[in-house]
């Protein structure tokens, strides 16, 4: 089976967990805030995330099960930094994945609160997981720390911050805003696996995939011009070019496991040249 058919195939049944899981929550919560964090969790999302810690679940050995509710704990928080990162006062974007953003559709008071509340879902489902299964605490832990102002927060303020910004500053905080959530998909398997190479080989392919996959976004936005992005401030070809080596890079790291590995190579390679 080709790559694409396989994430395909793993978003469709990621996304039936997710239903499952959210539809749990409807007569919990507020109609109209209910509405607006369904709006964006269920807005044709890639899913790539949580395909991660499925497959690198399945490089390990690891029972994917397990991680179930991990993997959607990190879906609800990248949806929270989507819904907050449209907002006027951040990107002030109308349209994501070609639908009006949360807050066009419904308000910005109520995409604040939906993100907010998606935020504080996450915890309490992660939080719920290692009460079920204490062994998952770090994998849990890793979650908050990558999402907060060591990663993903902190990656975004560099973005709102820097100025003329170095080839080395645009990387460190491709690497916060958008490696660390990657990394930690690849992670959150490996914290439960107790051969320490193959955790830091996964920490390397995360972190490479991630600023693979922020540096493939450049390449399918190539034609508007944002102020701190590597394809804007170093160009196209050197974009290209950085995907390469990173590509290569994982291949090399990923090698010493033979057939083993050959689904972790082969995402590289579709993100690395990913049309979405
Ligand atoms: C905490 C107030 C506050 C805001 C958080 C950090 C942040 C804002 C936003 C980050 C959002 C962003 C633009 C990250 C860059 C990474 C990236 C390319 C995100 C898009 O991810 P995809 O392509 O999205 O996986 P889909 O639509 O497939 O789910």
């Amino acid at each position: 089976m080709m790559i694409k058919d396989i994430i395909d195939i793993e978003a469709k049944s990621f996304e039936t967990e997710l239903r499952e899981f959210f539809d749990n929550k409807k007569e919990f919560y507020p109609d109209n805030l209910y509405k607006a964090m369904e709006y964006s969790l269920f807005g044709r999302g890639k899913r790539i995330r949580p395909i991660i810690v499925r497959l690198c679940a399945d490089f390990l050995d690891i029972n994917r099960n397990k991680l179930k509710d991990l993997a959607i704990a990190l879906e609800l928080i990248h949806t929270y930094s989507l819904i907050h990162d449209d907002l006027p006062c951040m990107d002030n974007d109308d349209y994501r994945r070609g639908k009006p953003t949360c807050h066009k559709m419904y308000g910005e008071a109520m995409a604040i609160l939906a993100g907010d509340a998606l935020l504080n879902l996450a915890y309490e489902t992660a939080l719920e997981s290692v009460s079920k299964d204490n062994k998952l605490f770090i994998s849990a832990l890793l979650l908050s720390k990558c999402s907060g102002a060591e990663g993903m927060i902190g990656g975004q303020v560099e973005d709102i911050t820097l100025e003329n910004p170095s080839e080395q500053e645009i990387l460190s905080m491709y690497s916060k805003k958008t490696a660390c959530l990657i990394r930690t998909a690849a992670l959150i398997p490996a914290y439960l696996h107790i051969n320490e190479i193959v955790y830091e080989d996964l920490n390397e392919y995360g972190e490479k995939l991630g600023l693979i996959f922020q540096l493939s976004d450049d390449m399918l936005d190539k034609n508007v011009i944002e102020k701190n992005s590597y394809i804007s401030n170093i160009g196209e070809q050197e974009t290209l070019k950085l995907i390469n080596k990173l590509n290569a890079d994982i291949k090399k790291i990923m090698s010493k496991y033979d057939s083993k590995a050959d689904l972790l190579i082969q995402l590289a390679d579709y993100v690395a040249n990913r049309k979405r």
